[in-house]
């Protein structure tokens, strides 16, 4: 037997997303969290042959496209990676949003996507162009003490952006390229130092950790390094992950809303980030580009041995 999964592929400030848009797990309706649930329980495979090798790699994100319940909803997204599934993905979002533009399902304006961890809004632009307005994000612990073996004590602030995070800025690296190797080593360690001494979010694992310094241009407020679940680091600035960024500047007092804040990752591609009032929640907003770079279709194969793409 031969299965097709038409996926489309695009970057996000150098960071891959690869929609399935057709032939993917037939996860049924009901609630997306129960949807995102059966994914994991019953059609884990799918996410392995579409982003892991030999097809993908540690570095893509993928997105499944569904119908949404809430009629306000264009349509439902479930994010996952090389290890699992995530609860939002901005740099996806833009991602997605380019997406549905190349299929023609929509024109510039405003939609609304909805996430396992709630709704969130995006509007094209135009052009490669992309705004999204995320789920609130906030700071749950400031400057959290954590030993990391050959870093010392190093301080990292706990805040929610979609994702959890572990921002730490007292890291002692310079943020680029050249230090991409002791960037992985320095932010692995610290995952791992989270892990063994029970550091978490309420229970809950801090699975994503960003490494914050100042950029060469004075016009950028800041350089980032996150590294991902799956150990991959994202060569976006990371939308969730800038989300968190902005609530924790919020909550020393470094950043009113409405005020822009321009995050640069490590390869040098920036996210313009503001927090916004609605109603009375202040939620995170970052604009971004992306390029559609793949419309495929992905086979397969019972007689590939490596059809569903090699675990982790
Ligand atoms: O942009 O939110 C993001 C993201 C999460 C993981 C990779 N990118």
């Amino acid at each position: 037997m031969v299965r097709h999964i038409r996926v489309i592929d695009s970057h996000t400030g150098g960071e891959p997303t690869r929609v399935i848009v057709e032939g993917g797990p037939p996860l049924g309706d009901g609630p997306i969290s129960a949807r995102r649930d059966r994914f994991q329980q019953q059609f884990d495979p799918y996410r392995v042959a579409v982003v892991n090798e030999p097809r993908g790699s540690d570095v893509f994100v993928g997105a499944l496209l569904g119908e949404s319940d809430n009629p306000l909803c264009t349509a439902s997204v479930i994010f996952f990676n090389n290890v699992g599934y995530l609860g939002m993905c901005g740099h996806g979002t833009i991602g997605v949003v380019m997406t549905l533009a190349h299929l023609g399902r929509i024109q510039p304006g405003v939609i609304r996507l909805e996430t396992p961890v709630g709704e969130v809004e995006a509007e094209w632009l135009g052009g490669h162009r992309v705004r999204i307005r995320n789920v609130p994000s906030y700071r749950l612990a400031a400057k959290v003490p954590l030993s990391v073996p050959g870093y010392g004590t190093v301080h990292g602030d706990i805040a929610w952006g979609g994702n959890w995070f572990f921002l730490v800025e007292d890291h002692g690296l310079a943020i680029n390229r050249q230090q991409i190797p002791a960037l992985m080593d320095c932010a692995t360690k610290i995952r791992q130092a989270l892990t063994d001494q029970g550091i978490s979010a309420n229970g809950e694992e801090i699975d994503h950790i960003e490494l914050v310094g100042p950029s060469p241009d004075p016009e950028v407020n800041a350089r980032n390094f996150v590294l991902c679940p799956g150990l991959a680091y994202d060569r976006s600035p990371c939308g969730t992950g800038t989300s968190a960024k902005l609530a924790c500047l919020h909550a020393d007092g470094h950043l009113a809303p409405g005020e822009t804040w321009i995050q640069e990752s490590v390869i040098g591609s920036r996210f313009e980030g503001r927090l916004v009032w609605q109603g009375d929640q202040l939620l995170p907003e970052i604009i971004g580009t992306a390029y559609v770079n793949a419309d495929s279709h992905l086979i397969v194969a019972d007689d590939d041995p490596f059809a569903w793409g090699i675990r982790d």
